[in-house]
């Protein structure tokens, strides 16, 4: 506890305890003020919004003492910080998960029920901040969670979109994306910091020149400049004082008026600057999509990147640390190739600005940097065209010729005479068109290398970056992915968490590993009712939910099957469908065969540029609006599509789920992390042996998962060979029926030519071998069907499979990033004692 200053006392006596207090009365008080005073709204006049609102403002309240003592107490102790660049933060909605952090989600509740409020309605009101596409950016959230609950000093830096990840809708089946307007009603969970703003150069040249003790410099002339305006949102640890900081930038014109051009009568053209400086934060790039020559998109990199370098040297002097001690007070990881630029970046800070030789610049850099691949799908190795790069940052171009330059040579010294072997590592790709390589320059300046599971990480070694790897072997490392217990358990699975914390306290949250302390009760007969009924009543729920929005009636009793992620050939969605297709021609051909009734739910968003993704999404609806419908089936078979796929939706899906499908190609999908979520809350996995897959079935038991499909290994065997997909179809029956039926038209009122794309792409090229795993899946499916009419047996493994999860806890990895990574400690904060505060 640190001791009280003057000022501390007088603020202590001068702050209000009605803004720190938990109880249940001073609640009530404290949300009718707000109602009245902050949403200006008598009670007469309020919508479900405005109460949310006033909820909100009360929440924050309660997290500023810790969030304004955690930040005291950094600065004090100039405490070893960790920054989490990245382009992407689907943080999913605060209020519920900061109730819980705080530990006063049930007075909460309990003050809003009393005050005659539906609580849940209050929670539905929050518009979630879509800030990213899907994994990456879950796992950058998840992984704020867990630095904040481990109390290790952090910031998260990234881009405030105005309109975050598109919102879906379907019509007659189709996607239709419309904009995300989050900021339409007002954030309340932000705090702008306009005085901390940056300038941030863009185009120009560059100039030489010698400064006054003779030295050659480098001068960037830029042609524009935009500001750099941060908002800041506390991100609370799970019951500890640290309220971390997520820091985002909103671009915005340094002077709203160009007065040479207003002077001259041109009003217009005065205001274009402004217009196109504030375009630079505007809008999320759904990813997916090529984005190589996409100019605005490599700003929007350089513009939060450098904007965030810029806050950590305005911190560094603000602490009286020298630009020396960079790397001692900071530990960058770059989230991906996104923030790539960080490395130029930060050599021309420490270069051009704090005046530091190139090699003392580079040792810092390195020091600084670490990098986290997330896929190793080459279309997303990000890459510019070299002329568009320098146009936008010329002097960063010179300097990634000098970082090349003296990298080449290392290459030649311990690779004499492999020309090949340069031209692959080169930092610019000289083989057609030339392109700066993003990843080739992650590698090279940063000192750690990660994988984000264990085969993605000896895969990266073996393929993408296996140049890499036999140049730097000591760089490379596995950090497994995870996921905070705190949102995906504690808050979207109440019940579940209840009966945990009845049997063995509440220390799981915290320590996941814990959970293994129920194995026993998998065995107690008793106890699997209990589990058995929270299922039950959470899949009634979601069912409600379904009839309600969609009229469609789906059988809590059914085997929930679920595949929930972004929309992509290689996730094989479709594959999915083939298996569906498969059950429902089975059925069709003999409608007294007994098998085990499914609702299959699918949910997810396509990029809007892939239309063979969108196209998939038009199947899945397409078979849905034919089985569902079909008296034949006698309900045994329904099929959904869950529009607007976002954290929201998913809190209600994962605990609704008993079957999870993670069957992507062996090799493609870097690690996942629904995997995890999914499982935790006690759906069983039928997966191949991908990603993180692996580690979860090897945690889990073999005896608990539902294996099939062929191993990366054997993917990349038979590719070389030949793969010849069709004949896949002329000798797997079933398999020909179920693709002959689609082609028929039958699920697209006789149009055969709607679903051709995707069936010869299938028939003749099938990059992702879905024809080769078919038999293998249509079976495992048969293995599941069957384990799942013993319910008693099925709830077992279900149970083994949440209670055996503990290793992925976002925490395990944070602590892992934390020692091999940043050589960061936790930092517990001690607060101030402004009165009575706390849950
Ligand atoms: C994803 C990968 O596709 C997932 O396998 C992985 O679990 C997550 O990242 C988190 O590591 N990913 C993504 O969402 N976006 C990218 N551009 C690349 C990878």
């Amino acid at each position: 506890m640190d001791t009280p200053s003057p000022v501390d006392v007088a603020v202590s006596t001068a702050l209000d305890k009605e803004r720190t207090a938990t109880d249940i009365e001073s609640i009530k008080r404290a949300f009718l003020n707000n109602l009245f005073y902050v949403q200006g709204k008598p009670v007469s006049l309020a919508t479900q919004h405005d109460y949310y609102m006033a909820l909100a403002y009360l929440v924050r309240d309660r997290m500023l003492h810790r969030w304004n003592g955690t930040a005291e107490s950094y600065t004090q102790h100039r405490a070893r910080t960790v920054c989490y660049l990245s382009a992407e933060f689907l943080m999913g909605p605060h209020l519920g998960n900061n109730l819980i952090n705080m530990g006063i989600y049930e007075p909460v509740r309990q003050a809003m029920e009393e005050l005659g409020l539906n609580f849940d309605t209050l929670l539905a009101q929050e518009e979630e901040p879509g800030l990213g596409n899907g994994g990456l950016g879950r796992l950058a959230a998840c992984y704020l969670d867990s630095l904040a609950s481990l109390e290790v000093p952090s910031v998260g830096y990234g881009i405030r979109y105005e309109f975050g990840i598109f919102e879906q809708d379907l019509r007659d089946g189709w996607q239709v994306e419309r904009t995300d307007k989050w900021l339409r009603y007002g954030n309340p969970w932000e705090v702008v910091r306009p005085e901390w703003s940056v300038e941030v150069k863009l185009g120009g040249y560059t100039e030489t020149y010698t400064d006054d003790q003779d030295r050659y410099r480098v001068r960037w002339v830029p042609d524009r400049e935009v500001l750099g305006v941060p908002y800041d949102t506390p991100i609370l640890g799970y019951q500890v004082n640290t309220a971390n900081t997520l820091r985002l930038w909103k671009a915005e014109a340094i002077e709203s008026f160009d007065f040479a051009v207003f002077n001259q009568g041109n009003y217009y053209g005065a205001v274009e600057q402004k217009v196109a400086s504030e375009n630079i934060s505007k809008v999320l790039y759904p990813n997916d999509e090529k984005t190589a020559g996409k100019q605005l998109r490599l700003e929007q990199q350089f513009f939060f990147v450098s904007c965030s370098l810029q806050d950590m040297f305005r911190i560094l002097k603000g602490q009286g640390m020298a630009v020396e001690q960079f790397h001692e007070k900071f530990a960058i990881q770059l989230n991906d190739t996104h923030p790539a630029i960080a490395a130029p970046e930060l050599m021309r800070l420490l270069l051009d600005e704090h005046g530091l030789d190139w090699s003392l610049a580079w040792e810092i850099t390195q020091k600084t940097l670490a990098y986290t691949n997330h896929t190793l799908l080459p279309e997303a190795l990000e890459k510019w065209p070299v002329s568009l790069f320098g146009q936008l940052l010329p002097r960063h171009l010179q300097i990634i010729y000098e970082i090349n330059n003296r990298f080449l040579d290392l290459v030649r010294m311990k690779f004499p005479k492999d020309a090949a072997r340069l031209a692959r590592m080169s930092l610019i790709d000289e083989s057609g068109d030339r392109y700066v390589r993003m990843a080739n320059l992650a590698c090279v300046s940063s000192h750690t290398i990660n994988g984000v599971a264990a085969l993605h990480s000896e895969l990266l070694k073996e393929t993408v970056l296996r140049d890499f790897y036999e140049l730097f072997p000591e760089k490379f490392c596995n950090k497994t992915n995870g996921v905070t217990p705190r949102r995906w358990m504690v808050l979207s699975n109440p019940r579940l968490s209840t009966l945990i914390t009845s049997r063995i306290g509440d220390r799981w949250i915290k320590h996941l590993d814990e959970l293994k302390a129920i194995e026993p009760l998998a065995d107690d007969a008793g106890f699997r009712a209990e589990w058995r009924a929270i299922k039950q009543s959470v899949k009634r729920e979601l069912a409600g939910r379904i009839h309600r929005q969609h009229g469609i009636l789906v059988d809590p009793a059914s085997l929930f099957d679920v595949q929930v992620k972004r929309i992509h050939e290689y996730k094989r969605q479709h594959l999915n469908v083939l298996h569906i297709v498969t059950l429902y021609s089975q059925l069709k051909q003999n409608p007294s065969l007994d098998i085990t009734p499914r609702t299959f739910i699918f949910s997810g968003k396509a990029a809007p540029g892939y239309h063979m993704a969108k196209l998939m999404i038009k199947l899945v609806t397409a078979v849905g609006d034919m089985v569902n419908r079909d008296p034949d089936l006698r309900n045994q078979l329904k099929v959904i599509f869950l529009p607007n796929y976002n954290v929201t939706n998913s809190q209600r899906i994962y605990p609704a789920s008993d079957l999870s499908e993670q069957i992507s190609t062996a090799g493609f999908e870097a690690s996942g992390t629904g995997n995890m979520k999914f499982a935790m809350n006690g759906a069983l996995t039928i997966g191949t042996l991908d990603g993180a897959n692996v580690e979860i079935r090897d945690a889990v038991g073999a005896e608990n998962f539902f294996l099939f499909g062929l191993t990366a290994p054997e993917v990349v065997a038979l590719k070389a060979d030949g793969y010849d997909p069709y004949s896949y179809y002329q000798r797997h029956p079933m398999l020909k029926d179920a693709i002959d039926l689609i082609a028929s038209g039958h699920f697209s009122h006789g149009d055969g030519d709607l679903f051709k794309p995707l069936l010869d792409k299938l028939l003749y090229h099938d990059p992702f071998m879905l024809l080769a795993d078919y038999q293998a899946y249509i079976d495992c499916q048969e293995t599941v069907g069957r384990a799942y009419s013993d319910a008693d047996s099925w709830t077992r493994m279900a149970i083994l499979n949440s209670v055996r999860m503990g290793s992925f806890s976002s925490d395990r990895s944070i602590a892992e990033y934390c020692s091999d990574i940043w050589k960061v400690n936790p930092f517990p904060v001690g607060l101030v004692d402004y009165g009575e505060i706390g849950g």
